[in-house]
């Protein structure tokens, strides 16, 4: 409340004269239901303010079905049912208006609805005729009380939630202007992401020593997180809190002798995780849970977990709750994630338990790279949508849009669409630079906010999840208007909506072609180097990154085999896409100079919104460029001819010189690239802080550059050097204790059991001889012991997926050895070789569905330098010494 001052004379007569110019006492009568839910008060004040110019005679009723308040317009509500939350209907009956709502959300969505159409009028509209519903029943946004580096003892995810490291939390004003942008647009759900929040936001009394913040800061969190889920649930907004399994408060762990993350189950820690959710429930009963099962517990762990932990935790909650009201208390929802997890097994354990729970699985990975899918990540969509109650669609981290303006309503629109076929039923949605909320990476002071730059990301999303069948003519007419709203002409609206839309498909094709993974192991907008497009696979890509795509097409490796056999090309190829981003960019920058001319408001931002476009069409030309000479590169490979290494001199050039634009322009523009800084960040090379920026990529390519006309004048002068070590690894010793059988790995060994077990044709000489483990257990899971601690060496021998499995839930694997291991058969396929570190003693080692061989252990302190396998008849050739 503002504080009141004295009246003086004065100001009495100011105040006396507004009275009467301002007929504030003739505003229109407002009617509202019975017994007001907080977000039907919200919202009748949202509408008393724009109303109040309306003429003293009109009458406002705003309640929800049931409520006498609406008996005498029953006549006129015919279509409004309680059975689809909600719906609204606005109605004219005379001098009176009408906002009805399903419920209380419905009132919310009428009122605000209301509120904006008459935006102060002075009379009533002629007509007043609306009744609109959500198409998806959750439309949520996320933000992460995570941080870009990680900084609690070494611990992933977990941050404890102080002044210092998340001052956004703490800051009323700002998260009053969210919440009410949020509402808005109709989002109905905040998720706040975290690995351990609980000992952040709860006492915990019966685990004192699990506390890790000062009394002072967790009573003053527990009062914020308060007042924040009572404000969202005024705007219809349930708030999420998000956490990871099993994740422990690190005192707690520090007194119990545990590790801070667990992977597997222990009774300490299922009693402590039981206690620590039934108290959240408690505390917060209308706060809902997020949890991610995996990733630092194993995925078969997940069934158990859920019923000796989670439910039961969920289940005292609601019970203690019910004792201390009195009466029985509903059981809240929860959502569980696929991601890194047996999420069959979880399911069919926990549904004859638990009926009130929701699934989430991530639409393109941790990228924007297609409006559909199709092949295994659609099956996977489709197998939770009869199992859960609403399953949610978590567009998640958008690691190649960052860092720039990205807000295409077409592409958006198209995707909610397919939400729609599949059957899912909710949006989750990250902003565009989840890892340092609210900032965006723009070289501006003071920094901009997110939810202001990239106000379009957010409209549009909520647009299409509250309906995504509109007319697109209407479509275009509508986002015309938002511009002009924000800039002024609608000829610069017109050009900067042209703007988006062109530049909306450029990264989303670009990397489903060319990239490595959809996870945030890469950033796109730093380019590639040539070894890493000629040969993914090397460097870990994921399959479903290209298959989650609905698109057909054909990766580079595809694209080269298809000119070489004469072939005819299919859908999008990694060359085509290319080509296409590279001139629908050039559009898009020129639409948004074009803007610039005829912006008459928002100046600096239109042209930020230039140079953003120009700095995307850098980025496709670069890939234009380098892609077109890696498939030079390859037909090199295949025919020898020294004219492809030619061509892909200039190319490479050219390529570098898009760069170099690049790097300038984003010097001026940006901070960074992307928000994690984190070193699992790998493509195009590790994170580290002289690599966070285009400055640090340009050296890079530069070298590539001035080896690669080194080593084409070796070519030309016929002096070719091979690669490959000769040296044999040591070996550490281990004793196999159950779940598999040994055998020495070389030319022959059979990686499995079963007819179609695969066959090694050719290792390395550094593996050849050592004594590796094949899995023979049906759960697939290997105990052995070692006398010391040992770095293991594994390959993935499954097909699909496998590759996938590693790389997305087990950060903590290396990739050794890319394409080291030539299998028998016609493919020539090639195992990689990871490695991992681990303790003496027994180990226990299970990656849930994906099906694994162990190559074999080396001590720990054995210096392991991660190279590339000669080249082995057969395989993808290893091309790396033309520009490493
Ligand atoms: C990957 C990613 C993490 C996080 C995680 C998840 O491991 O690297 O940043 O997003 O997935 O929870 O889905």
């Amino acid at each position: 409340m503002p504080p009141t001052t004295p009246m003086t004379k004065n100001s009495f007569a100011v105040s006396l004269l507004l009275f009467v110019a301002l007929p504030l006492a003739a505003a229109p009568r407002f009617v509202t239901g019975a017994d007001p839910a907080p977000r039907e008060a919200y919202a009748a004040e949202q509408l008393r303010l724009a109303a109040a110019g309306l003429p003293a005679s009109t009458t406002i009723v705003v309640a929800h079905l049931g409520d006498p308040a609406l008996a005498p317009y029953a006549a006129q509500l015919t279509a409004l049912t309680a059975a689809a939350p909600e719906t609204f209907a606005l109605r004219r009956v005379g001098s009176t208006l009408v906002v009805a709502g399903s419920d209380a959300s419905g009132v919310l969505y009428g009122a605000l609805e209301l509120a904006k159409e008459l935006k102060g009028a002075r009379s009533l509209p002629d007509t007043l005729n609306v009744d609109d519903h959500p198409h998806l029943k959750l439309r949520g946004a996320a933000i992460g009380m995570q941080k870009p580096a990680i900084t609690y003892e070494g611990a992933e995810y977990d941050y404890r939630y102080t002044q210092e490291d998340f001052p956004f939390f703490y800051d009323k004003a700002a998260w009053t202007a969210y919440l009410d942008m949020l509402a808005a647009n109709r989002f109905n759900a905040l998720y706040l992401w975290n690995g351990h929040p609980f000992s952040s936001l709860l006492k915990l009394p019966k685990y004192p020593e699990a506390q890790e913040l000062t009394n002072a800061q967790l009573a003053q969190n527990i009062e914020i997180f308060h007042w924040l889920t009572a404000e969202a649930d005024k705007r219809g907004i349930w708030v999420i809190q998000g956490f990871y399994n099993i994740h422990l408060s690190h005192k707690f762990a520090a007194a119990h002798h545990l590790p801070n993350h667990l992977s597997k189950p222990t009774p300490e820690a299922t009693a402590y995780t039981r206690y620590c959710i039934s108290e959240f429930i408690r505390e917060y009963p209308s706060v809902g849970l997020l949890m991610t099962l995996g990733e630092a517990m194993a995925p078969r762990y997940g069934a158990e977990w859920m019923t000796n932990a989670i439910l039961p935790g969920v289940k005292d909650g609601v019970s203690e709750l019910a004792a201390q009201l009195g009466h029985p208390v509903a059981e809240p929802p929860i959502i569980v994630r696929r991601h890194a997890t047996d999420i069959d097994a979880v399911m069919a354990a926990s549904r004859p338990l638990y009926s009130n729970i929701d699934t989430m699985f991530k639409w393109n990975g941790e990228s924007l790279t297609s409006t559909d899918i199709r092949g295994e990540v659609r099956k996977e969509f489709q197998e939770l949508v009869p199992i859960s109650k609403v399953t949610i669609a978590n567009v998640h981290l958008l690691s190649n849009l960052e860092p720039f303006r990205w807000g295409s309503p077409e592409y958006i629109q198209k995707t909610v669409l397919s939400f729609e076929r599949i059957g899912i039923s909710g949006l989750h949605l990250y902003p565009l630079r989840y890892w340092e909320w609210p900032v965006t990476a723009d070289k501006v002071t003071p920094p901009l906010a997110q939810t202001d730059r990239d106000w379009i990301w957010y409209e549009a999303w909520a647009r299409y999840a509250w309906n995504p069948d509109r007319d697109p003519q209407a479509e275009r007419t509508y986002w015309i208007g938002r511009l002009t709203e924000r800039y002024g002409s609608r000829e610069a609206a017109a050009h900067l909506l042209d703007a988006y839309q062109l530049s909306g498909p450029a990264a989303p094709t670009m990397l489903a072609r060319l990239g490595i993974t959809e996870g945030n192991r890469q950033v796109l907008s730093l380019g590639m180097t040539i070894p890493q497009l000629i040969d993914p696979d090397r460097f870990g890509a994921i399959p479903s990154l290209w298959e989650g795509d609905a698109l057909d097409g054909e990766r580079l490796n595809e694209y080269v085999a298809n000119e070489l056999a004469h072939k005819p090309h299919h859908g999008d190829t990694a060359i085509g896409v290319t080509v296409a981003a590279e001139a629908a960019t050039a559009k898009a920058a020129a639409e948004a100079e074009a803007a610039l001319a005829t912006a008459t408001r928002n100046h600096e931002e239109a042209a930020r919104l230039v140079t953003d476009m120009q700095a995307i069409h850098l980025m496709s030309a670069f890939y234009r460029a380098k892609a077109a000479a890696a498939a030079e590169v390859l037909l090199y490979a295949h025919d020898k001819k020294i004219d492809h290494l030619d061509k892909a001199e200039v190319l490479l050039a050219e390529s570098l010189e898009s760069f170099r634009k690049l790097t300038a322009l984003t010097a001026v523009t940006y901070r960074d690239a992307a928000a994690l800084h984190a070193p699992h960040r790998r493509i195009p090379v590790m994170a580290e802080d002289s690599t966070l920026h285009w400055t640090g990529l340009l050296p890079v390519y530069e070298k590539e550059l001035a080896t690669f006309r080194k080593r084409l004048a070796m070519v030309r002068s016929g002096a070719v050097e091979d690669q490959g070590n000769t040296q044999k690894l040591p070996q550490a010793a281990f004793a196999l204790e159950s779940g598999g059988e040994t055998f020495t790995l070389t030319g022959g060994a059979v990686l499995g059991v079963g007819a179609k077990a695969p066959v090694v044709a050719d290792v390395p000489v550094e593996l050849d001889g050592m004594q590796g483990i094949r899995v023979t257990s049906a759960d697939r899971t290997l105990h052995f012991k070692l006398t010391a601690p040992a770095q293991i060496l594994l390959a993935l021998v499954a097909t699909g997926d496998s590759d996938r499995g590693l790389a997305t839930e087990a950060e903590n694997w290396n990739l050794l050895y890319p394409a080291a291991v030539r299998l028998e058969g016609k493919s020539g396929r090639t195992l990689s070789v990871w490695s991992q570190e681990l303790p003496a003693g027994p180990n226990d080692l299970n990656l849930g569905k994906t099906n694994f061989v162990v190559l074999g252990f080396v001590p720990a302190a054995t210096k392991l330098a991660p190279h590339a396998a000669p080249v082995a008849a057969g395989a993808t050739p290893n091309l790396d010494w033309l520009f490493e």
